[in-house]
């Protein structure tokens, strides 16, 4: 079995894209995700995404974690998709549409005469309702600054969804979270039916936040993009911070605006690491 691959980075969360719009997803997308994104027995990576042919927009990106699930989103992963599509001329529109889980969303490439600078995406609008989330024991209502347990300590969580899971919760030092083992409780806590992301913030002003994620399906990670969102929201929602604020991630930064007609805009940089071909042999 061969694979083509571009391996990506966006704020120092990488991932490998396959181009599979004339192949089609593979039969065992899940498991090749393992394997690929092992970072001593594959290629290394936070995920493996899929860039493929859509009816309703002009790409469709499937995005599979290094545990094998699939996610419905992945902010930092659509911004290394709109990069690849774009400069390997599969489009020649600089503003196109993907269809993610999260439904259709509009990357946009900024550039500096002909230097690409950064990827802005329009997010789409977050979902605050408990059920759709989803976080199990809220109904309908919205889930903010609320008691949870976790690991015999309790936090206050702000729950959002940008297609995908995330847990916010506001610390004093991101340092002094143990994110190994905090991490996976807060991913398998009762409240969580689909499992969550768990984002870890830290105000420094209103327009700056700092942020450590534990990403579902994966572990710490860099960056978080739909995170990155999460946390901007959950601020806005605590009366913490403005709509529009820079994201300090452990592997970069993320400028992030939730705007007055509901939608959130991310922009931030992707980057091609190498391509390369994954070979793999039958085993014995
Ligand atoms: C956090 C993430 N890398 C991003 O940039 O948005 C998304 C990856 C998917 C995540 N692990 C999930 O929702 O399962």
């Amino acid at each position: 079995m061969t694979l083509s691959f571009t391996k990506w980075q966006g704020c120092g969360n990488d991932f490998v894209l396959v181009d599979a719009r004339t192949t089609g997803l593979p039969n065992d997308a899940a498991a090749l995700s393992e394997r690929v994104c092992n970072r001593h027995y594959g290629v290394g990576a936070d995920g493996l995404i899929f860039v493929l042919p859509s009816d309703k927009a002009d790409f469709r990106m499937r995005i599979f974690n290094t545990d094998g699930s699939e996610a419905e989103m992945c902010g930092n992963g659509i911004r290394c998709f709109a990069r690849l599509v774009y400069d390997a001329g599969m489009t020649e529109k600089d503003c196109f549409t993907v269809e993610t889980g999260a439904g259709i969303l509009k990357p946009r490439i900024i550039k500096e005469g002909n230097k690409v600078t950064g990827i802005e995406v329009d997010m789409g609008e977050p979902v605050l309702e408990a059920k759709q989330i989803p976080v199990e024991g809220f109904g309908e209502r919205r889930v903010v600054a609320e008691d949870i347990e976790v690991l015999g300590k309790k936090y206050k969580a702000t729950c959002v969804s940008m297609g995908n899971p995330h847990c916010v919760v506001f610390v004093g030092d991101v340092n002094d979270v143990e994110m190994d083992r905090v991490g996976p409780a807060f991913e398998r806590h009762t409240w969580f039916p689909r499992r969550t992301n768990t984002e870890f913030v830290v105000i420094r002003d209103r327009t700056h936040l700092r942020m450590r994620v534990w990403e579902r399906g994966a572990a710490v990670t860099l960056a978080c993009g739909t995170g990155a969102c999460a946390s901007l929201v959950a601020s806005v929602l605590n009366g913490r911070a403005d709509r529009k604020a820079e994201v300090e991630l452990d592997g970069g930064r993320l400028m992030i605006e939730w705007k007055e007609d509901n939608h959130i805009y991310m922009t931030g940089p992707a980057e091609k690491i190498f391509s390369g071909v994954f070979e793999e042999e039958e085993h014995c």
